[in-house]
């Protein structure tokens, strides 16, 4: 168990307390940890199990299977799936967790004849009872407790930060040319693995020259040549808590003086938003205030014609710039986003997902980023959109480049934010 009895029992109030507040008397929230999915033709192979992170987060246990139910009469009841024979045998046995034995969760269930059931965490399609609405009220709920991130989940996170670091140290001299994309995912692989990383958290990126303008960049074959820019988006993870860091290196002999140029817009970004990320400010906020530097740098080298507020105003700024500012992070690398939001709005011409406000102890990644996408630049459409705000012309000439992204994962305090990633050097 990596979180410790208490927090996990501090949780379980925090959220029955909740809970009681939009519950009626008899219903119950069943919270449901999920089953392994068999390989297709895989036979008795399964993919690596993740409780779902609801459940996780709830009950620290990662057994498949487990049911955590609440309701006003029966406060948290815990079922759990025992550790089997074949378990002890194939799996070298597991650690035991508290609970009822799961075979007598249906007779609890049928007893109790709870008027209403909400579910939440991974459940089989046949256990879906409720309208989707009532869903959302109770998961709503559970998430707007889950966001704010506990003393233990910061700890687990600043330590993944100094195992990716490790990673980061490497990469700095490993980074020559004549090293392969793959080369390099695999350098940082093992010296994150070796520091104590479980596994990744998800694929690490790795685009050198103008592959780093790849916004989900697969490390292939391609050699790095002396002079290119090599974008890296590697994280850590313990227990799926993680860590999500973007950094860009040079080959050795220092950026050159466009490279440094757009490395310093984006620099100039990620300050900007995290310095103005306070409680209480609206996180589409931050969006704009990286959009508004990079619109402003872009302007200055005279790849952009319209002020820096226009290039926000009409979207211009996209055509670089083209993705949200960042997410929230800890519990998997998209944790908890924000209320349930499938028409998200668009910021700076970027269809920014995460839109709301922000509350202390909250984990955000910063990771604005500056590109020059080549299917973008030459795309038609978008020529004709943006036609008199950027020079289209100077934009074809930073091809080069690729493009520089800065990503670190930062918690959301009134005084001061506290960017756990930011000791890993930017140079
Ligand atoms: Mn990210």
């Amino acid at each position: 168990m990596i979180f410790s009895q208490e927090t996990i029992k501090t949780r379980k109030e925090q959220t029955a307390k909740s809970l009681e507040k939009i519950l009626e008397e008899d219903e119950v929230v069943l919270v449901h940890s999920g089953t392994p999915v068999q390989k297709p033709g895989g036979h008795d192979q399964t993919y690596y199990f993740h409780p779902h992170p609801d459940y996780y987060w709830l009950t620290g246990v990662r057994r498949p299977s487990g049911v955590s139910a609440y309701s006003k009469r029966t406060g948290w009841v815990d079922f759990v799936q025992p550790i089997t024979r074949e378990e002890k045998i194939w799996e070298g046995g597991g650690v035991a967790t508290e609970g009822s034995d799961l075979s007598a969760f249906d007779a609890w269930f049928a007893e109790k004849k709870f008027s209403r059931t909400h579910r939440l965490g991974q459940h089989s399609e046949s256990h879906w009872m409720n309208p989707l609405k009532d869903e959302l009220n109770v998961l709503e709920t559970f998430n707007s407790i889950r966001r704010v991130k506990d003393h233990e989940e910061i700890e687990l996170v600043r330590k993944l930060a100094h195992i990716a670091g490790a990673g980061y140290t490497v990469l700095k001299d490993f980074i020559r040319p004549g090293v392969t994309e793959r080369e390099i995912q695999l350098a940082y692989e093992g010296a994150v693995l070796k520091a104590g990383s479980e596994k990744m958290p998800y694929d690490t990126i790795v685009g050198a020259g103008t592959n780093a303008a790849v916004l989900h960049a697969m490390p292939t074959s391609r050699i790095v040549k002396e002079g290119d820019l090599v974008l890296v988006d590697g994280g850590a993870d313990i227990g799926d808590y993680c860590v999500d860091i973007t950094r860009v290196f040079h080959t050795g002999k220092g950026f050159s003086q466009q490279q440094k140029n757009i490395f310093d817009i984006v620099l100039k970004a990620q300050t900007d938003s995290i310095a103005m990320c306070k409680p209480g400010e609206q996180w589409h906020n931050a969006h704009l205030a990286s959009a508004r530097a990079i619109a402003q740098g872009l302007k200055d080298l005279g790849i952009l014609r319209t002020s820096a507020e226009e290039s926000v105003a009409s979207g211009a700024v996209s055509v670089f710039f083209p993705h949200g500012v960042g997410h929230m992070v800890g519990l998997k690398v998209r944790d908890v986003g924000g209320p349930y939001n499938p028409y998200p709005k668009s910021y700076a011409g970027a269809r920014v997902r995460v839109d709301m406000e922000m509350k202390e102890g909250y984990l955000m990644t910063f990771e604005p980023g500056l590109y020059f996408i080549e299917a973008l630049l030459t795309d038609q459409e978008t020529r004709a959109k943006y036609k008199d705000a950027v020079n289209w012309e100077e934009a074809m000439k930073w091809l080069p480049v690729g493009g520089v992204r800065l990503e670190d994962d930062v918690v959301i305090k009134a005084q001061g934010n506290d960017n756990l990633t930011g000791f890993i050097p930017k140079i």
